[in-house]
């Protein structure tokens, strides 16, 4: 090779830099959701996640750790943060005009932007702002979860148009605020991971269509709550550990979807006593991660036969038991609760 072609070669992999907006806009040539309006939302996302991150990095520092004294919906106490990064999304979101309605774990009420029912396909945004909170004080990892729907134009209450099945979202995904800002995403069409590069402040992507492990001897719940949950879970625990089985518990659920969806394992949150739906919210966590893991070549159920994504929703905080992860890992769950 010449001098004057070495000059000329571009690395291949300086070919590869993609970042989450050149990524939307790549896109678009494929799904026609991922035009205009869409992506400007999604971009109010990528914005958010920056904010939040930055406000993550500083809460010591910032003395932003700890509860403000007031309790959300689920009758929990807000972290000064959680109110924080809720207002970030509220706000980013709110500016954008193809979002008719958002919905935050941390509102009793959605909040309706627009309901003008003509002109262009307005969007539902629904979120969990900054979930595993109390990870913050120790310094673990902690995440934003959202889902997107299409606003239902039938329904007579524009806050109806919330409660579609999680096979409707069109758009799901997470941020997980740990040792580096990762931004994962699903169109519909597989799952893509992108990385806060802090030199730059841009989301660049490092993995398309990730595959999650189709077996891993590893699972992740509260096992402290193990004599509460149904027999079903329990004789479960006692095959995993028969099996040697790896226990993994980052008391986040975007930390340790994350792992899973990069390693394999499956995630629970089962009923307990103190809670007979378990804790996660089916809006905010169990729908998006459900969407992401399926996307991804995974399983997603709230027990046997009952696919996450087909339930109908009644209520925008409702609570679903959760079984997800790699489809060998989650069937084994699955048998031993049938
Ligand atoms: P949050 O939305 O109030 O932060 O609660 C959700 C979190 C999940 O991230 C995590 O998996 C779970 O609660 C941990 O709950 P527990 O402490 O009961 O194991
Ligand atoms: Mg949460």
């Amino acid at each position: 090779m010449s001098a004057a072609e070495r000059d000329t070669q571009v690395p291949a992999r300086h070919t590869r830099f993609v970042t989450l907006q050149g990524h939307i806009l790549e896109q678009q040539t494929h799904y026609p959701e991922a035009s205009g309006t869409f992506s400007w939302i999604l971009s109010a996302l990528s914005i958010s996640a920056k904010m939040i991150a930055a406000h993550v990095r500083r809460a010591r520092l910032d003395d932003v750790l700890g509860s403000v004294g007031s309790e959300n919906v689920q009758g929990e106490q807000q972290q000064k943060l959680d109110v924080i990064a809720n207002e970030i999304l509220l706000r980013t979101l709110g500016g954008r005009d193809g979002v008719a309605i958002v919905a935050s774990e941390e509102n009793e009420e959605p909040v309706i932007l627009r309901t003008g029912l003509g002109g262009e396909q307005k969007y539902c945004v629904l979120f969990d702002p900054l979930d595993g909170s109390s990870n913050l004080d120790v310094c673990g990892g902690v995440g934003t979860i959202f889902s997107i729907l299409r606003q239902d134009r039938r329904s007579t209450r524009p806050e109806d148009s919330l409660l579609q099945p999680g096979a409707r979202q069109i758009a799901a995904g997470y941020v997980l605020y740990g040792p580096s800002t990762v931004f994962a995403l699903t169109i519909g069409r597989g799952v893509d991971l992108f990385v806060l590069d802090p030199m730059y402040g841009a989301f660049m992507r490092v993995e398309q269509n990730v595959r999650i492990p189709k077996a891993s001897k590893s699972y992740s719940l509260n096992e402290g709550n193990r004599l509460t949950f149904p027999e079903g879970y329990q004789r479960y625990l006692e095959w995993a550990q028969s099996q040697t089985y790896s226990s993994r518990y980052a008391g986040a659920m975007v930390a340790d979807m994350h792992r899973i969806l990069l390693k394999g394992g499956v995630f629970m949150y089962p009923p307990t006593k103190k809670a007979a739906n378990g804790k996660l919210r089916l809006m905010y966590e169990a729908n998006p991660m459900a969407m992401l893991v399926e996307q991804a070549g995974g399983k997603a159920f709230s027990a046997p036969g009952a696919r996450i994504l087909e339930i109908q929703p009644t209520d925008i905080h409702q609570r679903t038991p959760v079984i997800i992860g790699s489809s060998d890992e989650v069937d084994h769950v699955l048998r031993h609760l049938a």
